[in-house]
């Protein structure tokens, strides 16, 4: 832990000073203390919805009957297309509120991006093939990212002020509440989330 605190201390000491603009350097752990990895991490403005405009269109691949990657976060109002690289079929649906749709048994890569409007979580799975599963969590604000193997990661470019930090990851019970906390971003600072997991699938 020592180790691990002294890093983040010297990673931060290195950052260039940009004017205005604070990063926040976040560790997720799960109860036990083991990092966490593929959480969704990030930071609503108290000022409410962000108005920026989402990014370019992510992609969420089928190859070896897997959706590749596993988690996926993105700012609402952005496109995901779904390039199946398999030789087999697949038929990508959600029932989840937040998107409900389907992509019926397909090759090769469909003609549109499905838009993802509403915040919350949606999960993905194919109709042939049970086994496969991802999750697409959709955020009201451009600052998110998703942490790394070490269960880290940084926030960039935070004009000071107010903002709720929030944390998920897939393996919270469903249903359940995202964690948060209120931060006052002044300068580069440090936050930590502990979240209580009852799945954690090998590999991913
Ligand atoms: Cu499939």
């Amino acid at each position: 832990m020592n180790t691990r605190l002294t890093a983040l201390g010297a990673a931060c000491l290195l950052l260039p000073l940009s004017a205005g603009a604070a990063s926040v350097a976040i560790e997720v752990l799960d109860a036990a203390g083991q990092p966490l990895a593929d959480a969704a991490v990030y930071a609503e403005p108290a000022t409410g919805p962000s108005s920026a405009r989402p990014g370019k269109t992510v992609e969420i691949e089928q190859k070896g009957r897997k959706f590749i990657p596993t988690v996926t976060v993105i700012q609402a109002g952005t496109g995901i297309t779904f390039p199946n690289n398999d030789s087999v079929r697949h038929h990508v649906y959600s029932f989840s509120p937040a998107k409900i749709f389907e992509l019926k048994l397909y090759s090769g890569e469909p003609a549109n991006p499905v838009h993802f409007d509403k915040p919350g979580t949606v999960v993905i799975g194919c109709n042939i093939h049970d086994q496969m599963a991802a999750y697409i969590h959709v955020v009201p604000t451009p600052h998110f990212a998703k942490t790394d193997a070490a269960g880290r990661v940084k926030l960039d470019g935070l004009a000071p002020g107010k903002y709720q930090l929030k944390a998920w990851h897939y393996g919270l019970p469903p249903g359940s509440p995202v964690a948060e906390q209120a931060m006052a971003v002044t300068g580069d600072a440090a936050a930590a989330f502990t979240l209580n997991v009852k799945q954690r699938p090998a590999g991913n």
